[in-house]
């Protein structure tokens, strides 16, 4: 099949390729954010046109222990790699059911962890091969190389858009692993180019000056700031329109980002303490990758915008819309994601709004938080991280927001400059030990993680944080 994988593991996606063709009645379970979409959309792909029959659900990880499973084949993706199946598979109707789960989260049972089961189980993780399951491949990954065994390169493009809609390439500004193999393959078909560009996000859809005002990380003077922005441009002399129509990021010459380049390295290396300034062009720079079957100056020719449109999708609760999308659908499915896309984006802004100008952010000594009740909790996470460009960078930010439904809980997330991570602080690591301490789970990336815990426990959450942290920022 491929260089890329250790032995061991590509004897296990052949395993698999046989599990899929000794099936006739198949049932993908995928978790609903755009990884899991990603995945779900190149395992259907495939089994279309292996002529399988197959349904898929999207499912959040609370519902698995719910589900029955009935069906010749279950395919677990993007998830279960963490969660118990021992009373699904007790329950499961029929004794001779296949299970196969294609995850890269950190798995639970052992490598060859065989239950009491009659038919097949098959669980492939990458950490089960000493492959990092965090940056170097995602679930829609682990999906396309099943897909590959059967020779569906063309498939790969979306292996790439799940890398990406897990911000796997957010640290290091470029895919690594087994995620740049299938960046080759998609190369090597014609479905991608990757350039080097400036890391600013809205490539193909906002105007330049726009998408300069979004600038994270750091708070700089053009951040939220469009009327800096575009004296910054006119400093430069680079034009905001070509004839009427306002120009973008990707209509820029070289000679043009450079001028922005330099100009963002003068302005961040003011602003940051002296340790973080050798980070900055990782901050400012980066691999971009552009799908060449889409249309230019739309979301979707541009992985970064794609995975937000499909994440919208997905957090309006509406997948199948994205599914539609990614197996190929470019009719009217495209306003509906669209309007997704608009809704959500409005909702963001709407509940920033709240939280900002109701003063609702309070400032503790190494960190900032602010109580976000009636956000959805899918959310919370990505209002932090605005919210965080707008204020003090230099300390992470956590936001809090109920479960809702019966549960008596908090979803925690917490968002950081990725100049925090670069010095070494891994927040995924803390928020793990701080919500165990209080009787929680937690987990994630430095950057980008997030936590439940019990609701009466939220303030000693915040105090032990906060705690955490002595000595250890700028
Ligand atoms: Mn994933």
């Amino acid at each position: 099949m491929s260089r890329c994988l250790p032995g061991p593991m590509e004897k296990a996606f052949n395993r698999a390729n046989e599990m899929v063709i000794n099936s006739e009645d198949i049932k993908i379970y995928t978790h609903i954010d755009c990884d899991g979409i990603s995945a779900g959309a190149i395992l259907s792909s495939m089994l279309d046109r292996l002529e399988k029959d197959h349904e898929i659900e999207f499912i959040t990880l609370d519902q698995i222990p719910d589900i029955e499973i009935d069906n010749e084949l279950s395919i677990f993706s993007d998830l279960a790699s963490g969660q118990d199946l021992d009373k699904n598979i007790e329950n499961m109707s029929t004794s001779s059911s296949k299970i196969l789960i294609l995850d890269h989260h950190p798995p639970f049972r052992k490598l060859g962890y065989n239950p009491a089961l009659k038919g097949e189980f098959l669980e492939i993780n990458p950490h089960h091969y000493g492959i990092d399951g965090s940056f170097h491949i995602s679930g829609g990954g682990m999906s396309y190389l099943l897909a590959k065994t059967f020779g569906f390169k063309d498939l790969s493009w979306i292996g790439v858009l799940s890398a990406v809609g897990d911000m796997q390439n957010n640290l290091s500004g470029k895919l690594t692993g087994i995620n740049k193999y299938i960046l080759n393959d998609a190369v090597e078909e014609g479905l991608i180019s990757s350039v080097n560009d400036l890391s600013i996000y809205g490539r193909q859809t906002r105007p330049i000056f726009v998408a300069l005002s979004y600038f994270g990380d750091v708070n700089l003077p053009i951040t939220n700031n469009k009327t800096e922005c575009i004296l910054m441009l006119k400093n430069l002399g680079i034009p905001r329109k070509n004839g009427r129509k306002t120009r973008c990021l990707c209509d820029l010459t070289q000679e043009e980002k450079t001028s922005i380049f330099s100009e963002l390295m003068r302005m961040l290396s003011r602003e940051v303490p002296s340790k973080y300034v050798k980070y900055i062009p990782r901050l400012i720079t980066g691999e971009s990758y552009d799908f060449l079957a889409e249309r230019k100056y739309t979301p979707l020719r541009d992985a970064s915008e794609f995975s937000t449109a499909v994440n919208a999708c997905s957090r309006n609760k509406n997948p199948e819309v994205a599914l539609k999308v990614l197996k190929g659908d470019r009719g009217i499915v495209l306003d509906a994601m669209k309007d997704l896309s608009h809704e959500h984006r409005r909702y963001l802004a709407e509940r920033i709004e709240w939280v900002e100008g109701d003063d609702r952010i309070i400032h503790l000594k190494n960190l900032q938080y602010f109580n976000g009740n009636g956000i959805k909790q899918e959310v919370v996470g990505t209002i932090a991280g605005m919210i965080l460009s707008h204020g003090d960078w230099k300390k992470p930010i956590i936001g809090f927001t109920d479960i809702g439904d019966d549960k008596n809980g908090v979803k925690v997330s917490l968002r950081c400059s990725r100049l925090l991570a670069y010095d070494g602080i891994n927040f995924g690591n803390i928020i793990k030990k701080v919500a165990k301490k209080v009787g929680g789970t937690g987990g994630g990336h430095s950057v980008a993680c997030g936590a439940y815990i019990p609701e009466d426990k939220t303030n000693e959450f915040l105090k032990l944080f906060d705690e955490s942290l002595n000595g250890r920022l700028a």
